[in-house]
């Protein structure tokens, strides 16, 4: 079957339903294709942290009561290392402030209220590839219900993640990737225990980075950096609370009440960039665009800024007839990219053990600690990036 939109969306995360949901108020029409069911997208555990920017748009464009009722402001930051303990006052260093609320709840929200809007999110329809991107109809090839269809568009957003197939449909050569590889991973646990520390408390200790973070006063949100070849079925429940207790006790972090693991996953870590993100009429953002690694809880923030550009790119055309911002979206986004790129990089860089460093690097990476927490201009520093920094439209 043949269908046609004006907006052929790409996957259902983050990226894929905030743009569905912002064109909609655009009056633009868009139809979301998804791999997965819409339960599974619904229960699959990443991100917990949401930059101001992140929370302003979800509230703004109508979809943010139940994140302004059941999310969890925080003020601020802990850093645990050498066993000192130090927070980061992001109200008192720059007044702005931080939510912790889950990605899937932030999916179940954007969902319901698309569906609600009569949007069309097709599950279970998985992209197999993009054609005519050269021309003003580019068409998506899907199979859903075990049979191929193709949905003619205006423009196609890829916004199916960093394991989605929008990349590859651009020719070779038309994008360059910029990309390092970390030498190690995170194991994430979610437990229906008590968070171990009011905030999000990363902690650099001699037996490797761990940070605490929460969903609710009774889901405790936790991970350890790993080996990256490391497999889960090697990691028991019993296993990783107890090196969660030494490496935070080594950081004399507040008692770790551990209760029942609900979910537990290795995530490898990886800083990923590909330029430019679009290709005449695809349009890439999120994941599918760039990968940073977690300790600046940036993922999910970096993707609501990539659609909000492209949203209103979209509008311009559609409004104006004005192709001005769709042509300078991929410079706009990686200008913004790569700022959100080095911050994380250097949080990584500066919390985690790397295999092969000397005892120059460790004891360098604990005066960077020292210097921070000397220094109210770092704090400000780090408190601006990871509360977000503003994007600029002009240039
Ligand atoms: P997503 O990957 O979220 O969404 C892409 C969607 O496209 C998926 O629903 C997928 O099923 C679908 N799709 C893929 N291929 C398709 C195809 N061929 N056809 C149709 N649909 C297709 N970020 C943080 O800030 N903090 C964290 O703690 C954190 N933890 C993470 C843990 C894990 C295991 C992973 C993988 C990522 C984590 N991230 C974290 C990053 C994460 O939050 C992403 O940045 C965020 O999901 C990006 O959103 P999207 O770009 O929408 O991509
Ligand atoms: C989380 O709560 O999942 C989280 C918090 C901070 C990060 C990464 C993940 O840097």
């Amino acid at each position: 079957m043949t269908r046609r939109t004006q907006v052929g969306i790409a996957g259902a995360g983050p990226a894929g339903l905030i743009l569905s949901h912002l064109l909609h108020l655009e009056g633009i029409e868009s139809i979301v294709l998804e791999t997965h069911t819409r339960p599974y997208i619904e229960e699959r555990v990443r991100a917990g942290v949401l930059e101001q920017g992140t929370v302003e748009l979800m509230v703004n464009s109508g979809v943010g009561e139940r994140l302004k009722r059941e999310g969890l402001p925080h003020r601020g930051i802990g850093l645990r290392f050498a066993g000192r303990s130090f927070r980061i006052d992001f109200q008192d260093l720059i007044d702005r402030t931080i939510t912790v609320y889950a990605q899937q709840e932030v999916i179940k929200d954007l969902l319901a209220a698309r569906i609600a809007a009569g949007g069309e999110i097709l599950f279970e329809a998985e992209v197999l590839s993009m054609g005519d991107l050269e021309s003003e109809r580019p068409r998506i090839l899907y199979r859903q219900g075990g049979e191929e269809h193709e949905l003619v568009c205006d423009f196609i957003a890829g916004c199916d993640g960093f394991h989605g197939i929008s990349r590859a449909a651009a020719p070779e050569g038309a994008l360059t990737v910029f990309e390092r590889v970390y030498p190690f991973a995170w194991l994430g646990i979610l437990a229906a225990a008590p968070p171990s520390s009011e905030e999000v408390t990363y902690c650099h200790t001699d037996r490797g980075f761990a940070l605490s973070s929460m969903r609710s006063p009774e889901l405790s949100r936790l991970y350890l950096q790993c080996d990256p070849q490391e497999d889960i079925r090697n990691w028991p429940d019993a296993r990783i609370w107890e090196e969660l207790h030494t490496r935070l006790a080594a950081v004399g972090a507040q008692e770790l009440t551990e209760g029942p693991v609900l979910q537990k996953g290795i995530t490898g870590m990886r800083s990923f960039m590909i330029d430019p993100m679009q290709y005449k009429r695809l349009f890439l953002a999120g994941d599918a665009a760039h990968i940073v690694p977690p300790t600046g809880a940036k993922g999910l923030n970096l993707a609501a800024v990539d659609v909000r550009v492209l949203a209103r790119a979209l509008g311009e055309f559609y409004g104006r007839g004005s192709r001005d911002l769709l042509d300078r979206y991929s410079a706009i986004c990686l200008r913004h990219a790569w700022k959100v790129q080095r911050f994380s990089w250097w949080m990584t860089s500066m919390l985690h053990l790397f295999p092969g460093d000397s005892a120059f690097d460790r004891r360098r990476q604990l005066a960077e600690l020292d210097y921070l927490t000397g220094s109210r201009a770092a704090q400000q520093s780090l408190a601006e990036n990871y509360v977000g920094l503003d994007v600029s439209l002009n240039m």
